[in-house]
């Protein structure tokens, strides 16, 4: 039992062996889906893989693989919607760093991809990723998933989720300065492809409507602890270690957590959210035990 009274089934060294291994096959998928044959220009494959196959934590695509074994199913069955969830929110990222968006010169450790290339093929490699991801889908889900998977991942992706919460969170109005609407973008900015991610790995993992529900739960605490811990290491976190420029979103007065509740409230809550999240883990017995672990990661995390 640790001293926060959660059992613990695995040390903290084994769990990270445990996503080094994961993190193995997550990688040699993408490589496979970035085979490209003769028809797609080498340069905006090149585009691709520089944003891919940059330094990248894949927490999207662990929560897949995580999820469908919480459920008691064989997880190589999930890997292509691990692919195709860690290629659309590539795709969020590179799309996030364009001038029009956040203008950012550093992602992923790396110089984004419209600095590396240029702004037309950093649009065209998100363009392609985003429509990829779905021919992932479609062409390697199991049949019992398939249309959920789909259904749930364009939903996740469109228009009242990641591309909403992101159109709201570059247009901010005063009237939406406070902790409502900052989780409301967050929701959906963030939480939506967290959300998903679980609720594939679920559906490929044959899991019970009770099992998704908890799987949602659990998504939702993680998916909002997520976005408070980037907050909070925006403000304070190594710039190195994150791979990306820090403090721009309280320089430029952004809405943030700690903007609105403090530093202090803001861990508080974070750690609240990720407790009822290994709660909910810890329903699935020791099989959601590297999703417990993988709740406690995301309130340690330092990049
Ligand atoms: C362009 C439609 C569109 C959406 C962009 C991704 C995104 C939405 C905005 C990025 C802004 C941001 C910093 C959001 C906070 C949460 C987040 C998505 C962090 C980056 O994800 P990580 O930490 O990164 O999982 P890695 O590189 O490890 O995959």
């Amino acid at each position: 039992m640790s001293a926060d009274g959660f059992e613990s089934h695995y040390s903290a060294t084994d769990f990270q062996n445990h996503c080094q291994v994961l993190r193995q096959r997550i990688e040699d998928q993408l490589t496979t889906c970035t085979q490209y044959g003769d028809e797609v220009p080498p340069r905006l494959a090149a585009a691709i893989r520089h944003s891919l196959f940059a330094p990248a934590k894949r927490l999207r695509p662990l929560l897949v693989l995580m999820a469908c074994e919480a459920c008691g199913y064989e997880m190589e069955a999930a890997l292509p919607a691990a692919a195709a969830v860690e290629f659309i929110h590539t795709y969020s990222l590179i799309h996030d760093d364009l001038p029009a968006m956040d203008d950012d010169e550093l992602r992923r450790g790396r110089p984004t991809c419209h600095v590396a290339f240029d702004e037309a093929t950093a649009i065209l490699a998100g363009d392609a990723m985003l429509a990829q991801a779905f021919e992932i889908v479609a062409t390697n889900c199991p049949s019992w998933a398939l249309p959920g998977c789909l259904a749930e991942l364009a939903r996740a992706a469109g228009p009242g989720n990641l591309v909403g919460g992101q159109y709201d969170d570059l247009n901010p109005t005063v009237l939406e300065q406070s902790l409502t609407s900052l989780e409301r973008i967050h929701r959906r900015k963030t939480g939506a492809l967290i959300k998903v991610s679980l609720r594939m790995g679920g559906l490929i993992g044959r899991a019970s409507a009770e099992q998704l529900a908890t799987l949602e739960r659990y998504g939702d605490c993680l998916g909002l602890a997520f976005q408070i811990v980037d907050d909070l290491l925006d403000l304070g976190g190594d710039e190195t270690k994150m791979g990306k420029k820090t403090r721009k979103d309280s320089e430029a007065g952004k809405m943030t957590y700690p903007g609105l509740l403090g530093e202090e409230a803001s861990w508080q809550r974070a750690a609240s959210l990720i407790a009822e999240a290994r709660q909910a883990a810890a329903t699935f017995g020791p099989r959601g035990a590297h999703l417990e672990a993988l709740a406690r990661y995301v309130l340690e995390r330092n990049h």
